[in-house]
């Protein structure tokens, strides 16, 4: 059987259900006025209090909004209310669905706004075409990290040089690292196992050290992945490239230099080449693996192969060159790798590499050669670079493998002075953002 109305719409309430909904929905919207037009007496008082009371004001506007609500359907279905004085609570409803509506845009927005930032391919970004040639190492491998984690790197070929690792070995560990990380689809190459000529190489222990990924567990995979001869994929992929390519050469530059053989004209379709290499005002690190080396001027990536590196610096290239003068005064200290873990586990890994080898070597802070050069390959304006012309000794003795300035037309862009603070800063925001 329906129950007989309490009230009609011309009536007062009958209940004191209907009195309170009216009265709290004329408070939630005096409040509200009050707080849309300035009028809100807390906000202009100065004083400890003042927080605390605007606080007490909003909670007992938003208390007001709600009760109006939940009281005027108690009076309108089980009181059966129908005075005008109740319907007031119709009023908070439409202000509430409102707000509702204008929290589902802002959320909206901030999710778009979220897809801009992230590492995903975005038409809006100019992407840089790069190559990327390392020779195994620990911060050439972080440095791929990096160019995986930065939107504007497009990685169109991954390549392992002779040097710290055997090629054919490490580009199988880098296969599985890009798998895992869901970048399966980019080719893969190996160089030779030895330089264009003589036969400086690293010593045992470190080539060791490559051969098991440096000691990191990524979950080695029993999949052999397909690997190209690096020279031959560096000429298809620079040939097929849609737009100029950038190479990132972190190791011996033996590959590109083999590349330049097959094919010269590659370099019509090279946009630049970045190289951590050399040293030209500071002395060598030979000693640093090898303590009693006569050689005091040639840094190691040159000094792995002088002969490929004389061919690349006179092939008529545009070379940018980072050498030790630059990398000694950059490092990296555990509260720089902190910052990047927030990214997931991409960056995650990358500070992975530099934590161990601090642990290691007994180290608080460490340089990271290969990662800045990868670095400044995007943000060429994070260092001072001086036009030099750069010649490299191939002949055997003490100073085999340095990069000596010569008399002459500039054949190389040399990376002198380095925006330390930059470089950290743009580390950590493109690591700490990745997700
Ligand atoms: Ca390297």
């Amino acid at each position: 059987m329906k129950k007989p109305v309490s009230s009609r719409f011309i009536q007062h309430p009958a209940t004191r259900t209907g009195w309170w909904s009216g009265l709290l929905a004329m408070l939630a919207m005096v409040m509200l006025t009050l707080n849309n037009f300035g009028l809100n007496p807390f906000n202009e008082m100065t004083g400890q209090w003042q927080p605390i009371l605007v606080t007490i004001f909003d909670l007992t506007m938003l208390g007001s909004l709600l009760a109006a609500i939940a009281l005027g359907i108690i009076a309108v279905t089980r009181k059966h209310e129908r005075s005008w004085w109740v319907w007031l609570f119709m009023i908070p409803v439409t202000i509430l669905v409102i707000l509702l509506i204008v929290f589902a845009i802002e959320v909206r927005k901030f999710n778009d706004n979220r897809v801009e930032i992230a590492p995903t391919p975005d038409a809006n970004i100019e992407r840089m075409a790069v190559i990327f040639d390392d020779d195994g190492s620990p911060d050439g491998t972080s440095a791929l990290l990096y160019l995986l984690s930065d939107p504007r790197a497009d990685v169109r070929a991954v390549s392992v040089s002779y040097g710290e690792a055997h090629p054919q070995v490490y580009i199988q560990h880098l296969g599985a690292m890009l798998e895992r990380y869901g970048y399966e689809e980019i080719p893969l190459g190996a160089g030779p196992d030895a330089p264009l000529a003589g036969n400086n190489a690293f010593p045992d222990f470190v080539r060791e050290g490559s051969n098991g990924f440096w000691g990191f567990n990524q979950g080695s995979t029993d999949r052999t992945y397909t690997v190209q001869d690096s020279a031959d994929l560096m000429v298809k992929t620079i040939k097929q490239s849609d737009k100029p390519v950038t190479l990132l050469m972190s190791g011996a530059l033996t590959n590109l230099a083999l590349a330049l053989r097959i094919e010269p004209g590659i370099k019509e379709n090279i946009d630049a080449v970045y190289i951590m290499g050399g040293a030209v005002y500071v002395p060598g690190n030979l000693k640093g693996l090898v303590p009693d080396s006569k050689n005091n001027s040639a840094e190691w990536n040159i000094y792995a192969d002088p002969m490929a590196a004389s061919e690349v610096f006179s092939a008529g290239l545009n070379l940018y060159l980072v050498p030790l003068d630059a990398t000694n005064l950059v490092t990296l200290t555990h509260d720089d790798t902190r910052a990047w873990r927030k990214g997931g586990s991409i960056p995650d890994f990358a500070a992975e590499i530099y934590d161990s080898r601090m642990k290691d070597w007994g180290r608080e802070e460490i340089e990271m050669w290969d990662l800045m050069t990868a670095e400044i390959m995007l943000n060429p304006q994070h260092c001072a670079f001086s036009p030099l012309r750069l010649e490299v000794v191939t002949t055997e003795g003490d100073t085999e493998g340095q990069t000596r300035v010569v008399e002459g037309e500039p054949n190389v862009n040399v990376c002198l002075e380095p925006d330390r603070g930059a470089i950290l800063q743009s580390l950590e925001e493109v690591f700490g953002s990745r997700k």
